[in-house]
């Protein structure tokens, strides 16, 4: 569930093969072997980037591979190496070798580097293989072929977005709708017990995760409900978007939800109750008292927070919320 993987197929470059040729030149007898070396397969490369946060860019390219090298030639030209190629993986990203399990490597800060796939070595041309003793060599050998593997990537993904409300607000209808993640729904309170996250793709192919965890209810800090225990998840999280019902069936009034919920927040932590945070009125199509719409936008207003509509059922407002949240958060 924390865990974004992804199998990728790579195949570095073959070597070039080796040549066989002899010199042959006006008034050069027995010029000699001439046969060049093959030259190097590109490796595959991965380096670790702090533009990237998912794995998602596998999921569309799932093989790569890298350019041969080109084969020895005659006058002893060695042939080209072929040009590597460099994927670019999220800070975290762990490589395993998939048929074998074993690591490849951890990259673990920006711009880390490692070779995930050799390329193969050129073959020797037979000017190679000359000696004292075996003065026309007709030896000659083939490049090696490049590294081959099935690699199995693993990111342990961090959130850029909590959302936070009380239960039965809609947060996991809502990720559910922006995201691939599928949590639970259900129409009665703490459907979710245990935080789920879903990566949000914007159509400039920018991403970012969002955190869905369990509701907050009164006295949470005190381990009423669930609890607050599930906060951490958001602690690291750039804003915290927040869930209000306002569709009049909770019976409670959504500025009070509000309240509520920022005093459990602020208890956990006041650097928390301090992030960036967008206010988000739920089930706006099934609101009857425009009044209690009002009444939280207002209050929105008047804390200076960036206040939305949205209808997870039909659809409203999603698109520029997921904008807002996406605006400082993608990567
Ligand atoms: N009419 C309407 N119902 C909605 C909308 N979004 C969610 N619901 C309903 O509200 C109920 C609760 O939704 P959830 O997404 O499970 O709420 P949650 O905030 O994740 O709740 P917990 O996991 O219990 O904290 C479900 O019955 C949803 O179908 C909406 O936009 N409109
Ligand atoms: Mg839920």
């Amino acid at each position: 569930m924390f865990i974004d993987e992804v199998k990728i197929k790579v195949k570095a470059g073959d070597g070039g093969n080796g040549c066989l040729a002899f010199r042959r030149e006006k008034f050069v007898a027995k010029g000699g072997p001439s046969g060049g070396d093959g030259g190097y397969g590109g490796h595959i490369t991965m380096v670790a980037s702090q533009h990237y946060n998912t794995l998602l860019h596998f999921r569309y390219n799932p093989e790569h591979s890298a350019q041969r090298g080109r084969h020895g030639e005659g006058s002893n030209c060695k042939g080209k190496d072929g040009f590597s190629i460099e994927l670019p993986v999220p800070i975290g990203t762990v490589v395993y070798d998939a048929e074998t399990g074993d690591l490849i490597h951890d990259f673990t800060f920006h711009g880390d580097k490692a070779i995930v796939a050799q390329g193969g070595r050129g073959g020797r041309g037979n000017a190679r293989f000359v000696s004292s003793t075996h003065q026309a060599p007709t030896e000659h050998e083939d490049g090696k072929p490049g590294e081959e593997k099935i690699l199995r990537l693993e990111l342990k993904l961090l959130a850029d977005v909590g959302l936070v409300g009380f239960p039965n607000a809609g947060k996991s209808t809502l990720i559910s709708r922006i995201s691939a993640a599928r949590p639970k729904i259900a129409d009665y309170p703490f459907t979710t017990l245990e935080p789920n996250l879903g990566v949000v793709e914007l159509p400039d192919q920018r991403t970012f995760v969002v955190a869905d965890i369990p509701g907050l209810i009164e006295g949470a800090h005190a381990g009423a409900g669930l609890g607050t225990r599930f906060l951490r998840h958001v602690e690291r999280t750039g804003m915290l978007v927040h869930l209000v019902d306002v569709s009049g069936f909770t019976g409670r009034k959504p500025v009070s939800d509000f309240n509520i919920v920022m005093k459990e927040l602020e208890a956990f932590s006041p650097e928390l109750s301090k992030k960036p945070m967008l206010v988000v009125a739920t089930k706006i199509d099934a609101a009857q008292d425009r009044k209690l719409v009002a009444s939280l936008r207002n209050m929105a207003k008047r804390k200076g927070l960036p206040f939305f509509e949205i209808s997870s059922a039909t659809g409203q407002g999603l698109e520029e919320l997921k904008f807002a949240m996406g605006a400082n958060s993608a990567r």
